[in-house]
């Protein structure tokens, strides 16, 4: 990863790292337009011990930056974890990043949203070749394709294009999907439930990349 990508040095809520994010998720979809590869979720379930897989690793680097091992990430290690990356931000950047991602408002970073994080600086980065060893960027570039893919999942249950998944198209989506489902539209509401975390009746992509870990079904303490 490298270069922040303009505007992260503004007075920096919140709010305006939520504007740009949905501005760049929109930008992603007009590029893909009609290119993704998700035909329909089974397409996305298999996908599932991929990102299980992928997970373990990103869940190694995070125990990595959790330096004292208390299972979150606080602001002085999300700063070593920003530096290490080569994104040398000011400390209100970084401040807000940490806002941003610490959902729960827990005043850490655990795994679920160390996903958020994860994305976050995957859309707003742009790569910059550096002098990373051939290890380091192979790892870079596989987080990459995880993150485009989940950006992808997204991006096919939102179909309006609103940049928000409503409970209606992600209800409908899934039902169409598992019509073998013993009790689908309980289990889909349930899913959507856990996953629109400011019970707003909209998942975000914030709140998608949130229960992600939950939806594949990870066990974070393995
Ligand atoms: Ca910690
Ligand atoms: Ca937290
Ligand atoms: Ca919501």
């Amino acid at each position: 990863m490298g270069a922040v990508i303009c505007c992260m040095s503004e007075p920096s809520e919140k709010k305006s790292l939520e504007k740009k994010l949905e501005k760049k998720i929109a930008e992603i979809r007009r590029n893909k337009f009609g290119q993704t590869k998700l035909k329909s979720v089974d397409s996305i379930v298999m996908l599932f011990p991929m990102f299980k897989e992928r997970l373990k690793t990103l869940r190694a680097m995070f125990e990595e930056y959790d330096e004292d091992s208390n299972g979150s990430i606080e602001p002085h290690e999300l700063k070593t974890f920003l530096e290490d990356l080569q994104l040398h931000l000011q400390e209100n950047e970084i401040e807000t990043i940490f806002q941003y991602c610490d959902i729960d408002g827990s005043k850490g970073i655990q795994f679920n949203e160390f996903i958020v994080l994860l994305c976050l600086l995957h859309i707003l980065t742009e790569p910059v070749s550096s002098n990373n060893s051939p290890k380091a960027e192979l790892a870079v570039a596989q987080v990459g394709q995880v993150f485009d893919t989940i950006v992808d999942i997204f991006l096919f249950f939102d179909k309006n294009g609103d940049g928000k998944l409503n409970k209606k198209d992600m209800i409908r989506t899934m039902n169409e999907a598992h019509p073998r489902e013993r009790s689908p539209a309980h289990i889909t509401k349930n899913r959507f439930r856990e996953m629109d975390w400011d019970k707003n009746g909209q998942v975000t992509l914030r709140e998608f990349l949130f229960g992600f870990i939950n939806w594949v079904g990870i066990d974070v303490d393995e």
